[in-house]
């Protein structure tokens, strides 16, 4: 069993409930255990500007498939969910699963890079992750303490689910 980080967002569609319905999938995934999930954050969009806030979280799993089946299986829940890939970048979607980490594992394959070489730039990504484990550290970028000392927390509130 490895434990693996996967990293949830979308701006369409109801992004709670997207995000909601996307914790559950993954915790039925076969040979797969949700461990853990962070709160949601609200953030304000990185790239083009002219689409609507993001929700964003994080959750841990603890799995044994491997990479590739997991990766697969994400994609599958993206597209259960209405995500539309027309080959543009950075456009507006009902569910971004990303594959941040797996165990301590760095892979770099045909469109499968990890750990995901966006996480140390994106607060909307380090934020929830440091909210699920303490002291996380991303095998050849260091400890997500100091990578979000480092881009801060502008654009982004945690939603209170209360
Ligand atoms: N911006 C935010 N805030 N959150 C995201 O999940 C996100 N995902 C993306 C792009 C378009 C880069 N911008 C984002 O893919």
């Amino acid at each position: 069993m490895t434990f693996a980080y996967i990293g949830l967002g979308s701006n369409l569609g109801d992004p709670e409930t997207q995000l909601t319905n996307a914790l559950q999938a993954l915790a039925e995934l076969p040979s797969t255990a949700l461990v853990a999930s962070s709160s949601f954050y609200r953030s304000l969009p990185l790239g083009p500007q002219d689409q609507p806030p993001y929700v964003n979280a994080a959750a841990l799993l603890e799995t044994s498939l491997a990479p590739r089946e997991l990766l697969d299986k994400m994609l599958a829940i993206e597209q259960r969910q209405g995500r539309k890939r027309d080959g543009r970048r950075w456009q507006a979607r009902t569910l971004d699963l990303d594959l941040l980490l797996y165990g301590e594992q760095q892979l770099e394959q045909h469109g499968l890079v990890i750990p995901h070489p966006e996480i140390s730039k994106r607060n909307f990504v380090l934020c929830p992750l440091a909210e699920i484990t303490q002291d996380l550290q991303i095998p050849g970028m260091g400890s997500v303490t100091h990578l979000l000392e480092a881009v801060g927390t502008d654009g982004l509130e945690r939603i209170d689910q209360s």
